[in-house]
């Protein structure tokens, strides 16, 4: 199944893209929630985390370590980021490929919205 993050991976659409390796993607979110607002993907389509299996342990550790080398690269490491997946209706997934935002660049509430 082809969605718009595939195609973004795949260098289809248009997008800011500011990482990019053999697994994953990084670039800017379109409907930005702070200053910092980047979507990590898989470059392989994964629905969501809830499809995740074992096998994709160092994909997601990956990503996990590519959000945190980009909270540094945008200067936000020090004063503080949330990184975020949601998953399914209730958390408001809206796009069936796997994406891990990283935000940053002001204060954030807790519990989220
Ligand atoms: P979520 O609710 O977790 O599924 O968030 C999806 C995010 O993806 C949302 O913040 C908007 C963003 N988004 C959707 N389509 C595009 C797109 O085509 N390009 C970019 N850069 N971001 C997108």
């Amino acid at each position: 199944m082809e969605d718009i993050f595939c195609q973004v991976a795949a260098g289809k659409v248009q997008s800011d893209v500011i990482y990019k390796d053999d697994e994953v993607t990084a670039f800017r979110d379109v409907r930005p929630v702070a200053k910092t607002h980047i979507l990590i993907i898989p470059n392989r389509h994964i629905s969501g985390i809830s499809e995740a299996k074992e096998p994709d342990a160092p994909l997601l550790g990956h990503m996990l370590l590519v959000a945190k080398k980009l909270a540094e690269q945008e200067g936000v490491a020090s004063s503080g980021y949330r990184l975020v997946i949601n998953s399914g209706p209730d958390a408001g997934q809206a796009v069936p490929h796997l994406h891990l935002h990283l935000i940053g660049g002001r204060e954030m509430g807790w519990p989220p919205g």
